[in-house]
């Protein structure tokens, strides 16, 4: 298994829960966090056991990132921010907070919309830089542009990287897990659907074909 279920709608607690079982973890967007509320964001942490991702693509100096996490530190076991805000007064405050707290860092590495080719791709010395720098748990690579993903994972052979873009932004189950991605997150092609539980089994099912058949 090899999947991650992004939440960026308000979902039941309960409905989480029976999804849970299915996906390796959630990641928590900030819509339905500013939608539904802290009490929500920290009721459907605690419905799932698995891995647990905040996601509020944190790009702010060190002590305001701080602060948007502080509420959650307790329940989510790990935070995404951006890459490109650099290290002193920024990652290296939040790497240090997560670090003292127990908790993991992911660092976006690069994105899966196509205006991502026009900053975060051409930085990409750069932005392992950072990353070499700070030395996150996790990174998120385009399951959109499986090349950068197959870049970072021969740069970071032991590092989690986590791929958004199958189902709703084009990108195939499995194919990003082919190019070296631990985990796959999908969002829509799963809460979109009208038995979520059923949408990520078929997923996880799809993902094992194609790992199959590119691993030979
Ligand atoms: P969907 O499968 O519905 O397209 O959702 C993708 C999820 O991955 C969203 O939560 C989005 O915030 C996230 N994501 C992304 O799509 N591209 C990135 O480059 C980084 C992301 O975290």
């Amino acid at each position: 298994m090899a999947l991650i279920l992004a939440i960026d709608r308000p979902l039941d607690a309960s409905l989480v829960r029976s999804i849970c079982g299915d996906v390796d973890g959630i990641k928590v967007g900030l819509p339905p966090v500013l939608k539904a509320g802290i009490d929500w964001a920290l009721e459907v942490a605690r419905s799932c056991s698995k891995l647990t991702i905040l996601d509020f693509k944190l790009a702010d100096i060190g002590a305001i990132m701080e602060a948007s996490i502080e509420p959650f530190l307790g329940d989510y076991d790990a935070y995404i921010a951006h890459s490109f805000i650099g290290a002193e007064g920024a990652l290296s405050e939040l790497k240090e907070l997560l670090d003292r707290r127990g908790r993991k860092l992911i660092l976006v590495a690069s994105m899966s919309h196509p205006g991502s080719r026009d900053v975060y791709d051409p930085s990409i010395q750069m932005i392992e830089d950072v990353i070499d720098g700070i030395g996150p748990w996790g990174l998120v690579a385009p399951a959109t542009r499986p090349q950068i993903v197959r870049r970072l994972r021969t740069r970071y052979p032991d590092k989690v990287i986590l791929s958004p873009g199958v189902g709703a932004q084009g990108a195939k189950p499995g194919s990003a897990i082919c190019a070296g991605a631990t985990y796959e997150i999908v969002g829509r092609m799963i809460t979109g659907s009208r038995d979520p539980a059923e949408a990520a089994r078929r997923v996880r099912e799809a993902q094992d074909e194609e790992a199959g058949r590119c691993r030979g």
